[in-house]
């Protein structure tokens, strides 16, 4: 399974992107080792959670047209291609609901993400190859405290949007308030490792 998915992931992205790819699933597979999740299953889904990232617009909305998906996010790939990825990734390898949902949402987040979701969204921001202001934080905290590594990152992608005036898709807030509310009540995920 994983070198028939490195095989196809070779044909359909650069060799940066690739090499991003390579990088998020092997943070992840860190991560779930730390925070008790499913080192394979996370290892597929960092694997493929940019899949579709390289299609047209037309061709991702091709793929989620059987998808309930606002008429906003069928205009962005940067807010798309998650949802495409995930379908693709359900046609081409058949993978279960948990690797769908965390590409299909690795990029906004939402609320109530489950373990292997927060450790792909974690991931995708702090691979090896990524580098930007306030990473090395990220990086620090990512392996004792996910759900830190969750506000984290959804706080250095708003502040990217505001920085550059981009439109802020209402999920990336509604995922980062909820996060934010799931930490304080203290549901946060503890890592397994003393
Ligand atoms: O696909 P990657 O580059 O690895 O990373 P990603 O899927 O996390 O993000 C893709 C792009 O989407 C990135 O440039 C930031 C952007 N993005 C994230 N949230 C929003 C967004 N863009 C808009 N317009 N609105 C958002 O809420
Ligand atoms: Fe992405
Ligand atoms: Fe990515």
């Amino acid at each position: 399974m994983i070198e028939k998915i490195r095989e196809e992931l070779k044909s359909k992205l650069s060799e940066k992107r690739f090499a991003h790819t390579v990088g998020v699933a092997e943070t992840a597979v860190k991560l779930a080792e730390a925070f008790g999740g499913d080192t394979k299953k996370v290892y597929i889904a960092g694997l493929l959670h940019d899949m579709a990232k390289e299609l047209t617009l037309e061709e991702m909305n091709n793929l989620t047209q059987d998808v309930e998906i606002d008429s906003y996010m069928r205009t962005s790939k940067a807010l798309l291609h998650g949802a495409a990825g995930a379908v693709l990734a359900k046609q081409t390898f058949d993978v279960d609901d948990e690797i769908y949902n965390a590409i299909f949402y690795h990029t906004t987040g939402r609320e109530n993400m489950t373990l292997t979701e927060k450790i792909i969204f974690v991931s995708d921001m702090a691979e090896p190859s990524r580098n930007f202001k306030g990473i090395e934080k990220l990086r620090e905290i990512m392996l004792s405290d996910l759900d830190d590594a969750v506000i984290t990152a959804a706080d250095l992608t708003l502040s990217y949007l505001i920085e550059n005036r981009k439109n802020i898709y209402p999920l990336t807030v509604i995922s980062r308030n909820y996060i934010i509310k799931e930490k304080n009540s203290g549901n946060s995920i503890e890592s397994v490792v003393k």
